[in-house]
């Protein structure tokens, strides 16, 4: 299988895919990357464009998520391997049970979408900077319906303060000519996506970047939320020879596997707190303690504080169930292995007294 396939360069085909491809011994295979996952039938992306095949098919080897490369048996349309993944940006699912939800594979830049309206929070692009940072995906905040607001030079100001060298671009997500400012990081071989609350614009900007026709809603009045017009995660072409991925509007994203993310965001809280005098301080007031201080003095920002702490609690809670819940797993499939192998002795055993019978006969 050669690796100069245009269209496969389009989709973000990588060497570092290209090595992993396994022998398949004489099947004819193909490559694709998966663009949507309807739970019963998958659509992919390869050589020859969009095809979709059942999910039985698609997740014969395992899981998989929109943005996956997979290697295909070219005759049967059934996945032969799952390539690994290069980023993978996830997040606690919705819901009481602590299990990571794939947000979209192999993505290289993050666009992490509010309005300049009652939707901007500087905590929430918090959250989502950390996720990206910990994914090791370049992180973009995108300020949509500029049209609609006095202060958005404000909003950035404020938001570029979030990270050292953080992107911020503001733009009206209608207007075509605005959005090329986003086009650097939709070129050939890039992989973006789009994640913001439901309402801010992802779709419009998906529409605006070239993604094709997809569906956009109107806004509530009374509060300026949106309506979850996009109920499915799904990965376009774009005409400036990129991909991406345009996704629902996320209500909750709790973070659970992301201590790194928080730390890389954090840095600037955690060393203020290398200068407290006690290793376990809980920067509560007690002496010697170099948080406080900062706060007085207007080193440290109050709200970024706060969010350090809540985002770090929040993580720190979920990764302990997810844990729980590996080891949970872990002594099932002890348990069920230990099962096949008693069940197989027996029927060995039955066997063989069998051929013993028949040998007496
Ligand atoms: N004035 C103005 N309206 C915008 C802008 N961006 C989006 N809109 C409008 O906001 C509404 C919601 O836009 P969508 O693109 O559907 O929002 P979304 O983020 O995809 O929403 P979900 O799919 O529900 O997550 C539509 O009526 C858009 O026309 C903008 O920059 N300025
Ligand atoms: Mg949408
Ligand atoms: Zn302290």
């Amino acid at each position: 299988m050669e690796m100069t396939d245009d269209q496969l360069l389009r989709t973000g085909w990588k060497p570092f895919f290209q090595q992993q491809i396994a022998d398949h011994g004489s099947t004819a295979i193909k490559v694709a990357r998966v663009s949507s996952h309807h739970g019963i039938r998958v659509l992919l992306l390869g050589e020859a464009g969009e095809f979709g095949i059942p999910v039985q098919s698609a997740e014969a080897v395992g899981g998989i998520a929109v943005g996956d490369w997979v290697v295909l048996d070219a005759g049967a349309d059934r996945v032969l391997q799952r390539l690994e993944r290069k980023t993978v940006l996830f997040r606690k699912a919705a819901g009481e049970e602590v299990k990571p939800q794939i947000i979209a594979a192999n993505i290289d830049t993050l666009f992490i979408t509010t309005s300049c309206n009652e939707d901007f929070n500087l905590s929430r692009i918090e959250r989502y900077l950390a996720l990206a940072l910990d994914a090791g995906i370049r992180p973009i905040v995108v300020l949509t319906k500029v049209d609609l607001c006095d202060s958005a030079d404000e909003y950035r100001r404020q938001a570029e303060q979030l990270h050292p060298g953080l992107v911020v671009e503001s733009l009206d997500a209608r207007d075509p000519e605005q959005v090329t400012r986003l086009r650097s990081w939709c070129g050939p071989g890039e992989s973006v996506a789009l994640l913001g609350s439901s309402g801010v614009g992802k779709s419009t900007l998906a529409n605006a970047l070239g993604a094709g026709d997809l569906a956009t809603g109107s806004i509530r009045d009374t509060d300026g939320k949106g309506r979850h017009t996009t109920t499915a995660r799904s990965l376009h072409l774009l005409p400036s020879g990129g991909v991406l991925v345009d996704n629902p509007g996320v209500r909750e994203c709790q973070l659970s596997e992301c201590e790194h993310g928080l730390k890389t965001l954090f840095d600037d809280v955690i060393q203020i707190a290398q200068r407290c005098q006690f290793r376990n301080c809980s920067h509560e007031g007690e002496s010697g303690c170099a948080i406080g201080p900062a706060l007085t003095s207007g080193e440290l920002d109050q709200r970024r504080f706060a969010n350090f702490v809540s985002l770090s609690e929040e993580q720190a809670r979920n990764a302990k169930s997810l844990a729980e819940r590996h080891d949970r797993q872990d002594r099932q499939d002890r348990l069920d292995r230990q099962e096949r192998k008693i069940a197989s002795g027996r029927s060995q055993k039955s066997a063989s007294a069998h051929k013993r019978r028949r040998r007496r006969k």
